[in-house]
């Protein structure tokens, strides 16, 4: 089943399962403006709600993926805003919203991304990149401190000195640098990222999600923990988890030695 959801500046399309999230301003390589940003949270929100959405996909039109706050409009909100208020009120809701959705996220990185939205790259929860993409973090170039996000899960994938390095720097990092540091999980040349993607997707589109968003809620969780406290939040996790229409199928499904048939409950 297909359907659409119109907004401005985003195309939001949803296929078997698998919702798909374009950042839809090429000619400014998908650069974030306000609007944008209150547009991909209320798609965000969409995918939480839908239970036939069970894989969320996001990708940038164009030969960008998002080259990161709009620097046009950056002036006229900050005339407007603090510069915290207006993170408060857009990227931190929208970086948290992606962390929080309990479905599997890809980011189709099919070409640079800046910024913020290497922040909203990073937000996913695997990255598949084109050859052609590459990643900059952008905030020194204008003399600013990461935000979105970028911080937070940067020092995470790569270690806190290339984190450094990469922030301190701005420099550009390809997409065959960004597979050896960990940022991305895979690199595929441009013409394959498509169908590279829709493949994983449909994979999750089949599979246990409510599995799938228990892990990613213990992935969160843990990430802050010591092992004691993880071991007993592990333990009360998988009490929701085996409770799950999945997990008996699962179990039923091993036993008659057939392929499981998963609901996504
Ligand atoms: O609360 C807050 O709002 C603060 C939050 C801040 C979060 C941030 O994201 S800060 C970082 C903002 N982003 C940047 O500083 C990146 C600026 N862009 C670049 O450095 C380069 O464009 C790229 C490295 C991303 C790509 O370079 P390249 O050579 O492939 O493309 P280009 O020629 O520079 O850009 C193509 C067009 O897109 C160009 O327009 P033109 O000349 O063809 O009419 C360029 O101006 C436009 N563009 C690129 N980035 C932005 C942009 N327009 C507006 N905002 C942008 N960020």
């Amino acid at each position: 089943m297909t359907n659409q959801q119109a907004f401005e500046s985003i195309l939001f399309d949803v296929a078997d399962g698998v919702a798909t999230i374009t950042l839809n301003r090429p000619e400014r390589l998908n650069a974030l403006t306000t609007g944008m940003t209150k547009e991909l949270l209320a798609a965000i929100k969409t995918c939480a709600r839908d239970d036939a959405i069970r894989c969320v996909v996001i990708t940038g039109a164009g030969r960008g993926f998002s080259a990161g706050q709009d620097l046009a409009e950056f002036e006229q909100v900050t005339d407007k805003f603090s510069v915290g208020d207006h993170l408060r009120r857009g990227y931190n809701r929208l970086i948290l919203a992606l962390r929080e959705l309990e479905k599997p996220v890809i980011a189709q990185v099919n070409g640079v991304a800046a910024g913020a939205g290497l922040g909203l790259a990073l937000a996913a929860d695997m990255r598949i990149a084109s050859d052609k993409a590459s990643f900059v973090t952008a905030f020194i170039g204008i003399g600013l401190a990461p935000d979105s996000g970028v911080s937070w899960h940067l020092q995470r994938l790569i270690g806190p000195a290339r984190a450094f390095e990469l922030l301190a720097t701005g420099r550009k990092v390809r997409a065959d640098e960004a597979l050896a540091l960990g940022l991305v999980n895979q690199v595929v040349p441009a013409a394959a990222l498509g169908e590279t993607v829709a493949a994983m997707a449909g994979r999750f589109a089949q599979a246990p999600t409510r599995g799938i968003g228990l892990t990613k809620r213990v992935l969160n969780k843990t990430a802050a923990m010591t092992l004691a406290e993880a071991l007993e939040y592990e333990a009360q996790i998988q009490d929701i988890a085996v409770r799950t229409a999945d997990h008996k199928e699962g179990v039923q499904a091993f036993i008659e030695k057939r392929p499981p048939q998963f609901v996504g409950k």
